[in-house]
């Protein structure tokens, strides 16, 4: 079976958010059909087109034989376990697993795009997948070396 490297963005800003990433890391490395995880440094950061308090944030990473979708509805399932709510868009949130990346495939189905449609232009996705890794290239975007400066002004600290 093909196995892609996927990168998930890991996010919460509600309750006990170093609580919350901690388990949610653990249950990605559960996953049927996925190996090799690793996760980024975590940052701080106030919310992006958002509101409420400073986000936790990470990324992880993993090679998976689950499908896009196989995997977003798994994130899902981690998400729901930890009392996501979706009252409106970009509301504050217990936790948010993004697919960010699927290997070098570029996806648009009416549940899923990816790459994450804003990953190029938001620090505290930017950042933690360059600690991850520095040389990738980002489908559509290029280098993501490239594109850290544009988000030079999105404050970020590290919160380990
Ligand atoms: N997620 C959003 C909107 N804004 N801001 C920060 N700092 N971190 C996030 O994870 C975040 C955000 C929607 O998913
Ligand atoms: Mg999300
Ligand atoms: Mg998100």
């Amino acid at each position: 079976m093909t196995e892609a490297l996927a990168y998930v963005g890991l996010g919460a800003n509600l309750g006990d958010a170093r609580a919350v990433l901690t388990a949610a890391y653990v249950e990605l490395q559960k996953l049927p059909g996925t190996r090799g995880h690793r996760c980024s440094p975590w940052f701080r950061s106030a919310p992006i087109d958002s509101t409420g308090p400073d986000y936790l944030n990470a990324v992880a990473s993993f090679d998976t034989t689950l499908s896009p979708q196989a995997l977003l509805d798994a994130l899902q399932r981690i998400e729901l376990a930890h009392g996501r709510e979706r009252p409106y868009r970009n509301a504050p949130r217990t936790l948010d697993l993004d697919v960010l990346l699927y290997g070098e495939r570029s996806i648009s189905t009416p549940t899923l795009t990816v790459p994450h449609p804003r990953l190029h232009e938001r620090a505290f996705v930017l950042w933690p997948l360059a600690a991850l890794a520095p040389d990738l290239v980002i489908p559509g975007r290029g280098p993501i070396s490239a594109l850290l400066p544009s988000v030079a002004g999105q404050a970020l600290e590290p919160a380990d």
